[in-house]
């Protein structure tokens, strides 16, 4: 076989492929935040792209030869709009597209503002290398160098067939001694697109797929038996004081879009960021080391924890991949003890697949945008300004039999930040990162409309009869912003240590007339917990309900919380990125010190997606749980 003829018949298959190869790599460092931490890493990163390039392209090779040349374009399209949206995406989500989060259509539509602000015109050179493919093609088509509709020989087919394996052989077994077990541990995504590359991660995800509609056919409910004996063992007695306060009240909960607690108590030029919420909490229990749990469905991820004590996916969001499944949502539950349930969100019905999933959830009505006046006064950004969406929502309230449960869902404080002058009550911040910037101006706006709406609900006589629940739904400000961050938090940077932290949300539990012993609880919690802890309130007994969180008034809750990353959080340690950190300090100590509570993370985050992934509550009929037992057990 003669090298320099096969070369000469195929320069064009790889120049496409070097010029795919050397863009993804450079897409790679300057889009994507893929930490490299040594010299083997950085070398699998660079190949990674070539063992997918090398087999996808060889296609080309199977078909006539008047179609490679159609082909090779298509397939460079193909490619290079996938290596586009994920940079996109990756802006603003910090992560990587998966097929679930793909067939959220219905979201992209609503995105507008957003979508735009997140697309830089720079993003077009992404296709620039097909235009040069265009360009030497054009000049050797009439320099008649186009040598390659000649028939290849099978044994160059071949040795093509083998110089890919090899790469990709090569590629695998690098990745293998660098991260072992990598593609059973699927929740880490930078981890797999730096070993495994964007392309082949794609692949792999198609085949994730796959795999959890087989579960849901093959499940049969005996999946149960184990995961049962593991929460029997988290049950814990609810607080005696507490248990029955809110029985017959209105629970009212307001999701807090995009607010994290580093915004609590702090200022932006002598101005505080959230007056009202400061006062509010001393007057409230105030949970300070309560995290959100969110991934990819963000709000609805958190929606989903509130209601079901159940753990969104490691990919997509649950709303939309099992929003028909069985639950036993809150709503569901307290209808048999006289509640309402509703939702109030100037929203598309349809975002976040919110129509469908509410009926699972049992919801009896949402109020969406339909139900609200939205004109261009009174909205900026993502729709309805806050102040408005309360407003409004008065009436709505006034209109639901009592006692109810209405969860309100924030917006304004929404990416990208947008808001008028009128409404601006604190300062800019002045950094590199306009978001960060613009950040603060609308958590306070947000603050001041909670503030207003607490006023209405007491001017309505609602205030005495409910309690008001507020939590940050999911962080507002990605790692992207980092440099930013550490600069108003006073650091040097932001660790993985601080990443962790700046996962915490506010969560605050007011009760009117309810005298707070200790108004600040810095028990390790998270949005897991909501659901026993609501009930409880209630009165509701959660005790035998299929669940992963625990009552955060209980005298015993473990102080222990896992985020969907995997990373989880003790009274003592922090344990991120397959490191061990002390809580005190912040340094790197010894994994075996985060060791004891690896299994429980593990099998918390297992459990629940096995519930999920083969919608388990389906075979359960709220009895078939011994709750009971353990109680007498722990008395
Ligand atoms: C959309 C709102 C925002 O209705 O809940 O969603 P998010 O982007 O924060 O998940
Ligand atoms: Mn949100």
């Amino acid at each position: 076989m003669n090298i320099k003829s096969t070369f000469v018949k195929m320069w064009p298959l790889y120049l496409t492929i070097i010029m795919l190869w050397i863009k993804t790599y450079v897409v790679y460092k300057t889009s994507f935040d893929i930490k490299i931490e040594s010299l083997m890493q950085e070398l699998i990163l660079f190949i990674n792209p070539l063992s997918f390039l090398l087999f996808f392209f060889g296609i080309t090779l199977l078909v006539k030869e008047k179609a490679r040349i159609p082909l090779l374009y298509t397939f460079g399209f193909i490619t290079s709009f996938v290596l586009f949206a994920n940079v996109v995406y990756y802006r603003f989500f910090n992560d990587f597209l998966t097929i679930p989060v793909l067939f959220q259509t219905s979201n992209m539509a609503d995105l507008g503002n957003s979508a735009s602000e997140l697309m830089h015109f720079s993003d077009l050179l992404i296709f620039s290398d097909l235009v040069i493919l265009w360009i030497v093609l054009t000049i050797a088509k009439k320099k008649q160098l186009l040598v390659n509709f000649q028939p290849l020989l099978k044994r160059e087919k071949a040795s093509y067939v083998l110089m890919a394996t090899i790469i990709s052989v090569v590629n695998l077994g690098l990745a293998e001694i660098e991260r072992p077990q990598l593609l059973t541990r699927t929740f880490d995504r930078e981890m797999l697109v730096k070993n495994i590359g964007t392309y082949n991660f794609h692949i792999y995800d198609v085949l994730l797929q796959s795999k959890s509609s087989a579960q849901r056919a093959f499940a049969d409910g005996s999946e149960f038996v184990e995961i049962e004996n593991y929460l029997k063992a988290n049950v814990r007695q609810p607080n005696e004081e507490l248990f029955g306060i809110a029985k017959d009240k209105n629970i009212i909960v307001i999701s807090m879009e995009s607010t994290q607690s580093f915004v609590i108590g702090e200022t932006i030029d002598g101005e505080l960021i959230t007056p009202f919420l400061n006062e509010f909490i001393k007057d409230s229990y105030y949970f300070d080391n309560f995290y959100h749990q969110t991934g990819q469905g963000k709000t609805s991820d958190s929606e989903f924890l509130l209601d079901n004590s159940l753990y969104p996916l490691g990919r997509g969001a649950v709303f939309f991949t099992h929003g028909t499944n069985e639950y036993q949502g809150t709503p569901e539950l307290i209808k048999d003890h006289g509640y309402y349930s509703s939702v109030m969100h100037a929203n598309n019905k349809s975002f976040w697949n919110r129509d469908i999933m509410y009926q699972s959830l049992g919801y009896d009505h949402f109020f969406e945008i339909g139900d609200y006046e939205v004109n261009e006064e009174n909205s900026i950004g993502w729709g309805l300004k806050d102040k408005e969406f309360f407003e409004q929502s008065i009436e709505l309230l006034k209109s639901q039999p009592e006692p109810y449960y209405t969860k309100f869902i924030t917006l304004t404080n929404h990416f990208p930040f947008e808001l008028n002058e009128e409404d601006k009550l604190v300062n800019e911040y002045t950094s590199n990162s306009r978001t960060l910037n613009r950040y603060f101006p609308t958590v306070r706006y947000t603050d001041e409309a909670i503030k207003h709406f607490i006023q209405r609900l007491k001017d309505e006589g609602i205030y005495e009869n409910s309690i008001i629940i507020l939590y940050g739904d999911h962080y507002g400000i990605s790692e992207n912003h980092n440099k930013a961050m550490a600069q108003f938090l006073g650091k040097d940077e932001i660790t993985p240590f601080d990443s962790v932290q700046l996962q915490k949300v506010p969560l605050i539990v007011h009760i009117p007339g309810h005298k707070v012993k200790e108004n600040v609880i810095s028990k390790v919690s998270g949005q897991i917990d909501l659901k026993p802890t609501i009930l409880n309130l209630m009165g509701i007994s959660s005790q035998d309900q299929v669940q992963f969180g625990t009552d955060l008034f209980s005298e015993n809750k473990i102080p222990f919380t896992v985020l969907r990353d995997g990373s989880f959080i003790t009274d003592e340690y922090v344990y991120t990125n397959h490191e061990c950190y002390k809580k005190s300090t912040g340094e790197p100590t010894e994994a075996a010190e985060c060791e004891p509570f690896m299994d429980k993370a593990k099998k918390e985050l297992e459990y629940s997606d096995k519930i999920v992934y083969g919608d388990l509550l389906r075979f359960y009929d709220g009895n078939d749980y011994l709750g009971e037992e353990v109680l007498q057990q722990d008395n």
